[in-house]
């Protein structure tokens, strides 16, 4: 049950009680309401150095050359379950195999807690997420009408060298999941990350 629904259900049931009875009832609604307040909301302080920590220990698990802009941190509701996450965008050599056109920018979902303490949710960032179609190097993330978006710069295949890519882009980036079919007839649901560009 998200905010809103409890805000619903609370609202049914006090006002169809007397006031000092609707007083009592509404104590563990206004507890519920608060829980559901802790996660991350527009407005409130971004805990960036806690962020950038909970981002580097992960990162540092799972590959090298770990590099993180403070700019790139948004809040905003990526997995639509009606709660704000804080989104981030790292570059990171994923295997650290090395080499100058290796690694890549990637996304991040965390959760705050009310202490200001940040939580990776692997379960919904790179590289366990996979994505489809970006760039390799994006260079900053924001929050468009609703909607999160990114600037970066793609090759222009006519002209561009191997280091060194020209082209702006600016697109959409959307958490999405698909349904995976397997081979014994199963199905999974599966997050990946995609965009839409004019590539
Ligand atoms: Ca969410």
């Amino acid at each position: 049950m998200n905010a809103e629904q409890t805000a619903q259900l609370a609202r049914r049931i006090l006002t169809s009680l007397p006031p000092l009875a609707a007083t009592l009832v509404a104590i563990p609604f206004l507890c519920l309401m608060l829980a559901h307040s802790q996660a991350v909301h527009a407005g409130a302080p971004i805990p960036i150095p806690q962020i950038k920590s909970a981002l580097k220990r992960y990162a540092g698990t799972i590959g090298c050359q770990f590099q993180f802009d403070d700019r790139n941190v948004v809040v905003h509701d990526i997995d639509n379950d009606g709660k704000k996450d804080v989104v981030v965008l790292f570059f990171l050599d994923a295997g650290c195999q090395g080499g100058s056109t290796s690694g890549t920018s990637a996304f991040a979902v965390l959760d705050v807690d009310v202490r200001g303490r940040a939580f990776i949710r692997p379960e919904l960032s790179q590289p366990a997420v996979p994505a489809f179609g970006f760039p390799r190097l994006i260079k900053r993330i924001f929050v468009r009408d609703n909607q999160l978006w990114y600037t970066a710069k793609d090759f222009d295949w006519s002209k561009d060298p191997l280091c060194c890519p020209s082209k702006p882009v600016e697109a959409p980036a959307y958490l999405r999941m698909s349904t995976l079919q397997v081979a014994n007839g199963q199905n999974f649901a599966v997050w990946h990350w995609a965009t839409i560009t004019d590539r």
